[in-house]
C-alpha cells in the first residue's frame, strides 16, 4: 500500500463503476420505500463461505412472489437494513408489477466472504463440496431462497448486464429447476475475447482505467471500500499512452505490480490455460432454463459475449426457448434512456421502452408469472434504416454469403479481381505515430466511436480507402463480417485493423443529434470494425511471426450487423495497422508486447494485396 501511496499519481474514490446499478430518481426511489423492506442475509454456500446478500419483499404480503436476482462484483450497496437501492429490477415495470428482488455480491466482492477469482472458472465435476463456482453458488443460493423468504412462488428469474451478464450466464450452469428464466444481457464470455483482447490486440484505454477500480481487495476479507481510480492528471490519453511507452510501463512507472488482476492480463496476452478455464461458453449444455440474451450492435466490450453465449446456447440446447435481442446501443444502453441516437447517428425514434416493455419484461412475466407472451425468437434493430426485424434464427437463413472485394485503384465491389497481375497497395505504419481512433481528446473508450464519422482522418498516409460505387439499391448485411486479406510486411508481428463504413450522400442533411460543425453529408459512419494481432492469424494459442516480405492470408471476425446502406450511399472498408490508445501498439517486431523494450518499435510497410491470384475480401450475408 505504501508503494501506492509514492505514486506520482493519486489514486481517488471511485465514482462509477462501470456497471453499478443506477440509482433512479426520486419517485423511483420513493416507490421502493414504500412498497419493499429490505433485509439483509449473509447466506451459506456449500463450502461455508457466506455470501451477502440484499432481498426486498414486497410490503403486500398478502400474496405470493417470483424472485428476481442480480449477481454482482460491483456491490449490493448501499448496506444496512434501512438503506435502500433507488430503483428495483432490470427496468421499473419490474418493481411496479411486484417481484422478490435479490442483490447478491458475488463470492470474494465486497461483503461476501471468499477469493475473487476473474470470471471464476467453472467446474464440471461437483462431486465434493469444495467443487465451487458461479453455478454452485447460484444454485445454494437459490436453494437458501426458496426455503428463508416466506411468501416466494418457488420461481426465480436472474438478470445482469455485463460482468453480472457472466454471472447471468453461470447462474444457467446451476441447473436449479426453480430457475426458469434468465437474460444475460452484454454477458462477459471469454474475457480474452470480450473486454481484454479482440483476436489478440490489447484494448487498452479501456482496461488499464478499469483495473484500479475493480480490483477493491486482493484478500479475502469482506469490505465496503470501493476500489481507487486512477488519476492520470490528463484527458489526453493519446498523449499519455504514447508518453507511457511500452506495456511494461504500466507497472514499471504506475502500477507497480500492485494489481492482481491487471497483473495476470499482462502475464496472459495469449489464449492460454487461464483464459480457456474463464470461458464459460464451453460449459452451455444441457440447459432447461428460458432465456433472453440482449446486447447492443454499437457495445465496446462485450458484443463478442452478446452474440456467442446466443450462438452457442442456440446451437447446444435445440430444444430450449432462446431468446435473443440486439438493438443499436451502446454498452447497457437497453437499461435505461431512450436508445434514440449515438454521437451523430439519429436511430428514428427511442428503442430502449419497446426492448424494456414489449420483450425484457413480457419475457420475465411469462416464465415467473404465467403472462401471455408473444415474442420472435429473435428481435433485432436494423441499423441505416431503423427498423425492427423479428426472425426465427440469427444469422436469418436468408441471408446469402457474399465477397466483398477489395480492388486496385480503392475499389470495393462484389465482383471479384479479374485482373492475373499482381496488385497491392501499401502504407507506412510508425508505432510512434499511431492513428488515433477518437478525433478528440479523451481518458476513456469513448462509447461513440463505434459509429463516428471517420472523415477525421482523411490526411493520414497511413491507411487504405476502398469504397464501392454509389448503391443504386439499398444493400442490407445481416450476421457476422468476416475480413479476409492477403498482406505482406517488412516486420515479424502487425497489426491490421478492418473497418467498415457508411459513406452518406452529398445531400444528406443533418439530424437533431448532428453535433456542432458536422455535416452529415458525406459523413463516413462506422459500422462495424475489429483488429487482429498478426501474430495469431494461425493459432491464438501460438503465436507466429511474419516472414518479412512474404504474402501471408490474415482472416478474422468483425463480429455480427444487421445494417442496410441505403441507395445513394457507398460502402467503404478502411485498413490500418494502429488504432490508438484503444489498442495498445504493435512494435512490428515479433515479442512479448507486453514485456518488451521500447527499442523493439519499429516502423514497417505493410501491403494489402488485390489481385486475382491474391485477393483481399470481406465475407458478408446479405439479405435480399
Ligand atoms: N465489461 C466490463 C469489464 C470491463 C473491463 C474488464 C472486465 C470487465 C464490465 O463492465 O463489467
Amino acid at each position: 500500500m505504501k508503494k501506492l501511496l509514492l505514486l506520482a499519481f493519486c489514486f481517488t474514490l471511485l465514482a462509477s463503476i462501470t456497471f453499478a446499478q443506477p440509482s433512479g430518481n426520486n419517485a423511483e426511489a420513493t416507490y421502493v420505500k414504500d412498497n419493499y423492506t429490505k433485509y439483509e442475509y449473509q447466506i451459506p454456500m456449500r463450502d461455508g463461505k457466506k455470501l451477502f446478500t440484499s432481498v426486498y419483499v414486497p410490503k403486500d404480503q398478502s400474496k405470493k412472489y417470483p424472485f428476481m436476482m442480480d449477481r454482482t462484483p460491483y456491490s449490493v450497496g448501499p448496506y444496512g437494513a434501512d438503506k435502500y437501492k433507488g430503483n428495483l429490477g432490470p427496468s421499473p415495470a419490474f418493481m411496479h408489477d411486484s417481484y422478490i428482488f435479490v442483490y447478491q455480491d458475488v463470492r470474494g466482492r465486497y461483503m461476501s466472504e471468499g477469493m475473487f477469482e476473474e470470471m471464476m472458472p467453472e467446474k464440471e465435476d461437483h462431486s465434493s463440496n469444495t467443487d465451487v463456482d458461479e453455478g454452485t453458488d447460484t444454485y445454494d443460493t437459490i436453494d437458501w431462497l426458496l426455503k428463508n423468504i416466506p411468501n416466494n412462488t418457488g420461481k426465480v428469474g436472474v438478470w445482469g448486464i455485463s460482468y453480472p451478464g457472466f454471472y447471468t450466464t453461470a447462474a444457467l450452469l446451476s441447473r436449479h429447476p426453480a430457475l426458469v428464466a434468465a437474460s444475460p444481457q452484454a454477458p462477459m464470455s471469454d474475457l480474452w475475447r470480450d473486454d481484454g483482447w479482440h483476436n489478440g490486440a490489447f484494448f487498452l484505454v479501456a482496461n488499464f482505467g478499469f483495473y484500479p477500480g475493480f480490483t477493491n481487495k486482493q484478500d479475502d476479507k469482506p469490505t465496503q471500500r470501493r476500489g481507487g481510480r486512477f488519476n492520470p492528471g490528463t484527458n489526453d490519453g493519446y498523449d499519455f499512452f504514447l508518453k507511457m511507452g511500452p506495456m511494461k510501463n504500466t507497472n514499471d512507472k504506475y502500477y507497480k505490480d500492485t494489481i492482481r488482476l491487471w497483473n495476470e492480463m499482462m502475464d496472459h496476452p495469449d489464449y492460454d490455460q487461464h483464459w480457456k478455464d474463464r470461458n464459460v461458453l464451453y460449459h452451455l449444455h444441457d440447459i432447461k432454463t428460458a432465456v433472453l440474451v440482449t446486447g447492443g450492435w454499437y457495445d465496446a466490450e462485450d458484443l463478442y459475449g452478446a452474440i456467442n453465449t446466443y450462438k452457442t446456447l442456440v446451437k447446444r440446447n435445440p430444444k430450449t426457448p432462446i431468446y435473443f435481442a440486439m438493438g443499436p446501443w451502446v454498452h447497457g444502453g437497453w437499461a435505461r434512456g431512450a436508445g434514440d441516437h449515438l454521437g451523430d447517428v439519429d436511430f428514428g425514434g427511442p428503442t430502449g421502452p419497446h426492448y424494456r416493455d414489449d420483450i425484457e419484461f413480457k419475457f420475465f412475466s411469462h416464465y415467473l408469472k404465467g403472462t401471455d407472451m408473444n415474442i420472435a425468437p429473435v428481435n433485432t434493430f436494423e441499423t441505416g434504416v431503423n427498423k425492427w426485424k423479428e426472425y426465427k434464427t440469427w444469422p436469418p437463413k436468408e441471408a446469402e454469403e457474399k465477397q466483398l472485394y477489395l480492388l486496385p485503384g480503392g475499389k470495393l465491389s462484389f465482383n471479384a479481381p479479374a485482373d492475373s497481375k499482381e496488385s497491392y497497395d501499401e502504407y507506412v505504419s510508425d508505432p510512434s505515430n499511431p492513428i488515433p481512433f477518437l478525433n478528440h481528446k479523451s481518458m476513456d473508450m469513448d462509447r461513440e466511436y463505434m459509429t463516428a464519422d471517420q472523415r477525421f482522418l482523411a490526411d493520414r498516409k497511413d491507411l487504405l480507402n476502398y469504397t464501392t460505387d454509389v448503391l443504386d439499391k439499398d444493400v442490407t448485411i445481416a450476421g457476422n463480417i468476416w475480413a479476409n486479406l492477403k498482406v505482406s510486411t517488412t516486420g515479424t508481428d502487425a497489426d491490421f485493423v478492418v473497418k467498415v463504413l457508411d459513406v452518406y450522400p452529398d445531400t444528406a442533411s443533418n439530424n437533431k443529434f448532428t453535433g456542432k460543425d458536422v455535416k452529415m453529408a458525406g459523413y463516413q459512419q462506422m459500422v462495424r470494425s475489429e483488429p487482429i494481432r498478426g501474430k495469431y492469424r494461425v493459432s491464438i494459442e501460438k503465436p507466429e511471426p511474419f516472414t518479412p516480405g512474404k504474402v501471408t492470408p490474415v482472416n478474422w471476425e468483425l463480429q455480427d450487423v444487421l445494417h442496410t446502406f441505403k441507395k445513394g450511399h457507398k460502402i467503404m472498408v478502411q485498413v490500418q495497422s494502429t488504432w490508438f490508445p484503444l489498442i495498445d501498439r504493435n512494435p512490428q517486431t515479433f515479442v512479448d508486447i507486453m514485456k518488451c523494450d521500447s527499442a523493439a518499435f519499429k516502423k514497417a510497410t505493410h501491403r494489402v494485396y488485390t489481385s486475382k491470384a491474391n485477393p483481399s475480401f470481406l465475407k458478408v450475408r446479405v439479405v435480399e
